[in-house]
């Protein structure tokens, strides 16, 4: 195996230098050498279903189904999505199948017949075969050939549209779909088929994924807000009522939506988990009274935390790992999420968990209650608009900070409490996504009314901290890199890098990347990345406060 798409890659440090990656039996994440393959061979096969669907979209149309397959398959190949080698091996052959018709409908057309590309690979039949094949589909097969730069800006891209991926199903699950972006996502896909070592080429389209993010974070937005109602600011109760209980963790709204609706009239509260927890800012998700709170915390305490819980857990996207037996039998995984020998929903029917949690105690007692704030997204601040442009002018608001992305387990993480922590009281903080866990039960307090932490919701809603950003820019007349902001982003996946790319693609500059950067950035590539735009390392929490809060 070889994958290095993570935060937590393995970096070993060997005589010759640092080799990045995890490259041995098992990633860092739990995902096994069988497993990495095989996601290997069907972003692979991917790349054969998306070049037809780009050749021939101008004339047929986009295809639907190998559209929404396309945003499945890499969804299911993100970090801590799927770890289940029996469900890749199906859909590596499902990959096949819907290449080899899309290209028959288009009249088998191909730039060339050389074996094993990804439009003319045939895979093996068993798991041993598709493992000899997958080599080839490694992200660094050509490394000896291209360089390690062009590997690196390769692979920027091929995650970032992993991450783009993620967001356009959760959209998609919702009923939303744009045919440019289904076309945009073929021709980036089929783009890594090409042969070009040409880095500001790759660069661009890099850039170029961003773009494409920007537009589908837009999309997703639109489907939770059209579909679930306008954020509104909700204290969120974060301690257990006494009653029978289901716990929902990952990104997926859809399935929170009918997780509420199939456990109404059933005596059983239903609790949020991870980045579930913005779900209690909808008005049409927080009209159903037995949603009662969010349980827990970000997704690397899930061990601890889904033990304790006493009731069924689904899994609804990332991030799942390894599941303790004390849980395994109450876990449930849904959509692109797998786990070996974990119940799998593939229809968004919860009668099984629903069945566990009506057969379990659930919470004996309620404990005194407490809560956190959530419901800060776009309308909601920029509701408020003019209190925020007031308190700046009168010199009330100094500085805009935001902190979060995605979180991850190691101990550097703590950065970002500390950085919170750190701000001076005159400042703003803007979180979202499962970082925020870090200081969001912290009491931060409030200036002139505006509270000093805003919570903008889930990484996907970084859409709406960009607007944010660019109306503020608009009231002041100024660029965004000339606000009183900054951006401290913590990253771990690859939908942190779809937004990374998309902050890059606005241009906005000094952005402060950690806990380490991506071992796929080669020092010249980061050198690169420096240049243009001023993309900073994690330094310490101290220093790097001193370094936004100095006068640009
Ligand atoms: Fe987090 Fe996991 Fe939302 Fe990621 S739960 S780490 S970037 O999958 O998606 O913020
Ligand atoms: Fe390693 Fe991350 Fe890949 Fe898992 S997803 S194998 S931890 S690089």
């Amino acid at each position: 195996m070889f994958c290095y798409q993570c935060e937590q890659t393995k970096r070993n440090h060997t005589a010759d230098g640092i080799f990045m990656g995890c490259a041995d039996t098992k990633g860092s994440c739990g995902k096994d050498a069988t497993t990495a393959d095989l996601q290997d061979l069907l972003v692979y096969l991917i790349q054969g279903i998306a070049y037809y669907q780009y050749q021939f979209a101008p004339t047929q149309g986009i295809d639907k189904k190998a559209a929404e397959f396309i945003l499945y398959g890499l969804f299911t190949t993100l970090t801590n999505v799927n770890f289940n080698a029996t469900r890749f091996s199906s859909l590596i052959q499902n990959a096949k199948e819907l290449r080899d018709q899309l290209a028959e409908k288009s009249g088998g057309v191909k730039p060339s017949d050389a074996p094993n590309t990804p439009l003319t690979l045939v895979p093996q039949s068993d798991v041993e075969g598709l493992l000899a094949q997958a080599k080839i589909a490694r992200v660094n097969a050509q490394q000896d050939t291209v360089g390690a730069d062009v590997i690196g800006l390769r692979t920027l891209i091929l995650y970032g549209l992993k991450g783009v991926a993620a967001y356009a199903y959760h959209a998609f699950m919702l009923g939303y779909q744009k045919d440019e972006i289904h076309l945009e996502m073929a021709r980036l896909l089929s783009e890594l088929m090409s042969e070009s070592v040409d880095l500001n080429g790759l660069l661009k389209e890099a850039l170029a994924v961003g773009e494409l993010n920007l537009q589908v974070m837009a999309l997703l937005e639109q489907a939770n807000t059209e579909q679930f109602g306008t954020q509104q600011v909700t204290p969120v109760r974060t301690t257990p009522v006494a009653g029978k209980a289901i716990l929902m963790s990952g990104h997926d709204l859809h399935d929170l939506k009918l997780l509420l609706e199939q456990t109404q009239g059933k005596n059983i509260n239903v609790y949020t988990h991870g980045e579930m927890l913005p779900a209690h800012a909808y008005p049409q998700l927080k009209a159903y009274p037995h949603l009662v709170g969010n349980y827990g915390s970000a997704w690397q305490n899930q061990q601890q935390e889904f033990a304790a819980f006493p009731g069924p857990i689904v899994m609804t996207s990332n991030c799942i790992i390894e599941p303790q037996a004390s849980y395994r039998q109450r876990l449930f995984t849904s959509g692109p999420v797998g786990w070996a020998g974990i119940r799998h929903v593939a229809d968004g029917d919860f009668s099984a968990a629903i069945q566990i949690a009506q057969a379990m105690p659930g919470f004996k007692t309620s404990e005194v209650e407490k809560t956190i704030t959530v419901g800060f997204g776009k309308h909601t601040v920029l509701g408020v608009a003019d209190a925020v442009i007031n308190a700046v002018q009168q010199g009330a608001i100094k500085h805009f900070f935001l902190i979060g992305g995605c979180d991850g387990a190691v101990p550097g993480r703590n950065y970002y409490t500390e950085l919170a922590e750190k701000t001076p009281h005159d400042t703003v903080i803007l979180t979202l996504g499962c970082g925020k866990y870090r200081f969001n039960q912290l009491d931060f307090g409030s200036i002139g009314g505006i509270p000093r932490l805003l919570d903008v919701g889930q990484c996907n809603d970084a859409y709406a901290a960009i607007e944010i950003a660019k109306a503020l820019a608009g009231a002041f007349h100024c660029g965004v890199n000339d606000l009183p902001l900054s951006f401290m982003v913590s990253w771990f996946e690859q939908k942190a890098t779809a937004v990374l790319l998309s902050l890059l693609a606005l241009n906005v500059q000094n952005i402060h990347l950690g806990p380490s950067l991506p071992a796929y950035l080669t020092p010249n590539l980061i050198a690169i990345l420096q240049e243009k735009f001023s993309l900073k390392a994690n330094g310490n929490a101290e220093d790097d406060l001193a370094m936004a809060l100095s006068p640009k």
